[in-house]
């Protein structure tokens, strides 16, 4: 058999390009170009600082990634594959910008789409698109992480009003929203409620001393007695798998970001064992690190295809919570994998913000607990194999 005359690119070994329209190539190549001015210049740090300019969420509105995936409302209605190309993109420059994206338009834009009354839609939905209102999604609480439907915040009717009350942890964009999402326990089984900054009785507190996701805002959601008007409950959603399904959405983008991550880690470590020399030649000479590299170019191409793989399956209507789960706990933990192998070849600038590699190493143990910790993951998994729940 003849061998095709095709170059081999280190950087796309498995030339995995050739497996997307030319249109997803467009929609990729624009936003690694808004990555690498807007984002790389800077993230460093933001990180140092442990902020991100919100401004950062206007220019994505501009660019139409705010809630891409959805259809109306002002939003693009791209393919679940065009809305992974763009994860994985934001993420090859930091996990909190495809946070940012993803808590916007996965879970909070999400939400109020698939479970919202029509006049919810058309006061959040176009303004969220354009970045002018910014989303939080309020699930976790201190004592109900993997187990949400421990939940204890709780919502009470009152004449015609709702009143809230408890506590949210761990809320992404939490203190800089417009607008939080927030999921309560009622009489009738767990409800979304739509909480605009500003209410009385609502307020947010920042955590600090983060060492992952630095370049994103972590917040605790305060509910003291918040009254809210009737038509504040997402009317569609009436019991935990309203919040679980939005799940899926943030989901699946990480399949994708955590792609980004890994091959931002792995080009850096191949362009610096490239250029450092130790004993007279570059380290790239040396089999250990060659051996090092190929199994990052092979955990990094093995992760693309499956999210690309997962990516065609949803944009043909046939992609399961479950396979997303596979999805996630594969592509987070090879990236965990390259991101460390990455932080080696880099030998001590391996642990400096000069290079991305630990800021992408640090990141993903946020990426690797969030949306299902990777043991929640596997236990899904573990549950559609044999039909055993094994969580309790
Ligand atoms: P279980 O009894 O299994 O389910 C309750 C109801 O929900 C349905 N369901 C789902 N529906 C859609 N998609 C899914 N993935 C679903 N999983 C379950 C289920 O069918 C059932 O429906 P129904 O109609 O029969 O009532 O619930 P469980 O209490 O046993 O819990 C199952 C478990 C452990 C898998 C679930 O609770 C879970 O996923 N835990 C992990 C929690 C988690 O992922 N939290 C994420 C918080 S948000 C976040 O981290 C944002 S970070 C974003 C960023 O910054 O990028
Ligand atoms: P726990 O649930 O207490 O888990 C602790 C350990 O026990 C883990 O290793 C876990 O895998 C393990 N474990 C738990 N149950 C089992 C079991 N049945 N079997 C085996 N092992 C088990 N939440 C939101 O709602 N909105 C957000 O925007 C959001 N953003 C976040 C941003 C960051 C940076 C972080 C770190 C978290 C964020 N979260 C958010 C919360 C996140 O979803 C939770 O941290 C996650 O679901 C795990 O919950 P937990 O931290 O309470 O850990």
């Amino acid at each position: 058999m003849a061998v095709a005359d095709t170059k081999l690119r280190p950087k796309d070994f498995l030339d995995i390009d050739a497996l997307l329209s030319d249109e997803e190539r467009d929609i990729r190549d624009t936003v690694r170009a808004f990555v690498t001015d807007q984002v790389l210049p800077h993230v460093g740090d933001w990180f140092e600082e442990a902020r991100i300019p919100i401004e950062l969420a206007h220019e994505l509105g501009k660019l139409g990634l705010l809630g891409m995936h959805l259809h109306g409302y002002g939003c693009a209605g791209a393919s679940a594959t065009a809305y992974g190309l763009t994860c994985m993109e934001l993420e090859a420059g930091d996990s909190g910008v495809r946070s940012l994206v993803s808590v916007q338009g996965s879970l909070a834009m999400y939400a109020i789409h698939r479970w919202g009354s029509e006049e919810q839609k058309q006061h959040w939905i176009p303004r969220m698109a354009a970045g002018e209102a910014i989303g939080c999604f309020g699930l976790t609480e201190p004592d109900a992480g993997s187990d949400p439907g421990s939940m204890r915040t709780r919502a009470r009717r009152d004449g015609s009003d709702w009143v809230l009350h408890g506590q949210k942890m761990w809320i992404t964009n939490g203190s800089v929203a417009d607008l939080a999402v927030v999921w309560a326990r009622t009489d009738d089984g767990v409800r979304g409620f739509l909480v605009p900054r500003g209410t009385a009785g609502f307020s947010t507190q920042d955590i600090h001393r983060k060492l992952s996701l630095r370049a994103s805002v972590s917040s605790e959601l305060l509910l003291d007695d918040v009254r809210l008007p009737g038509d504040a409950v997402l009317p569609e959603a009436t019991s935990l798998r309203g919040a679980l399904s939005c799940l899926n959405e943030a989901r699946y983008g990480i399949v994708w970001g955590a792609v980004g991550a890994a091959r931002a880690c792995f080009e850096a470590a191949l362009d610096y064992s490239l250029e450092r020399r130790q004993f007279g030649r570059p380290i790239a000479s040396f089999q250990l690190q060659q051996q090092k590299l190929a199994e990052m170019a092979l955990e990094v191409g093995r992760a693309s295809l499956l999210a690309l793989h997962l990516g065609r399956m949803k944009d043909d209507g046939r992609l399961r919570p479950e396979q997303v789960s596979m999805g996630k706990l594969a592509n987070v933990n090879a990236a965990l994998d390259v991101a460390r192998t990455a932080r080696q070849v880099l030998g001590g600038n391996g642990i400096t913000l000069e290079y991305p590699v630990i800021r992408h190493m640090n990141n993903l143990e946020s990426v690797v607990t969030y949306e299902g910790t990777a043991d929640i993951h596997a236990l899904v998994v573990g549950g559609a194999l044999t039909g055993i729940d094994a969580f309790r």
